[in-house]
């Protein structure tokens, strides 16, 4: 399905009364910097509807999108951002949390971006794992593709899905808007 619609709804801090209409879900989660606000950007063809930033640790809330008036996209703050205080990091960590594994929504896609130049790190791994013990449905987008040489592509993500185990592994580039069919294809 394409995206004809594409609006910023509100940032909310975990649970909010707009998720519980029933719509789908589709949430982008990341270690900061991986590319997620550009994920967005580049699945709805907009150019600044997430902000994108060259600092990381910027987004500091849960954005939430409304997507052709029946979905949502949720771009949520980015884990593992070392400069942040300890206090900000527990908080904002305490905000992924809660939308992730507190609340429950019936339709729900968690996108998992990494930087498909450095591969899953070990924060990655670990927030799959907990995504996977609250059995939530995966998809891995390994972004950034443009940064790996043509010649290591192929191997760089057979690595990837090697490490990752049996999720569906996009690989994509928000720059040059590669993958964005088959990404649209899962999760919408
Ligand atoms: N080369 C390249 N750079 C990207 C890509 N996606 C994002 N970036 C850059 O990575 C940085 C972080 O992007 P952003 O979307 O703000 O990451 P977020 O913190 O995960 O939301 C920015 O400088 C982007 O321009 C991509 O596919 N290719
Ligand atoms: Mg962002």
């Amino acid at each position: 399905m394409n995206i004809t619609q594409a609006q910023f709804v509100k940032g909310i801090l975990g649970s909010d009364p707009a998720l519980d209409n029933g719509f789908p879900q589709v949430a982008f989660v990341g270690r900061s910097n991986a590319g997620k606000s550009s994920l967005i950007n580049s699945l709805t063809r907009q150019k600044s509807l997430a902000r994108t930033s060259n600092t990381p640790g910027r987004t500091q809330q849960i954005n939430l999108f409304l997507i052709n008036d029946n979905c949502y996209f949720l771009d949520l703050p980015g884990y593992g951002y070392a400069k942040a205080s300890k206090n900000r990091q527990a908080e904002l960590g305490g905000l992924i949390r809660g939308y992730l594994f507190v609340a429950e929504y019936e339709k729900q896609k968690i996108v998992q971006v990494i930087d498909a130049a450095v591969g899953p790190t070990e924060l990655d791994l670990e927030i799959l794992q907990m995504l996977e013990k609250h059995e939530k449905d995966i998809i891995i987008v390994a972004n950034k593709i443009d940064k790996v040489k043509k010649t290591l592509q192929k191997k760089q993500l057979a690595d990837i899905q090697e490490t990752v185990g049996g999720h569906k592994v996009v690989a994509y580039s928000s720059k040059e808007n590669i993958g964005r069919a088959e990404l649209l294809h899962e999760i919408m």
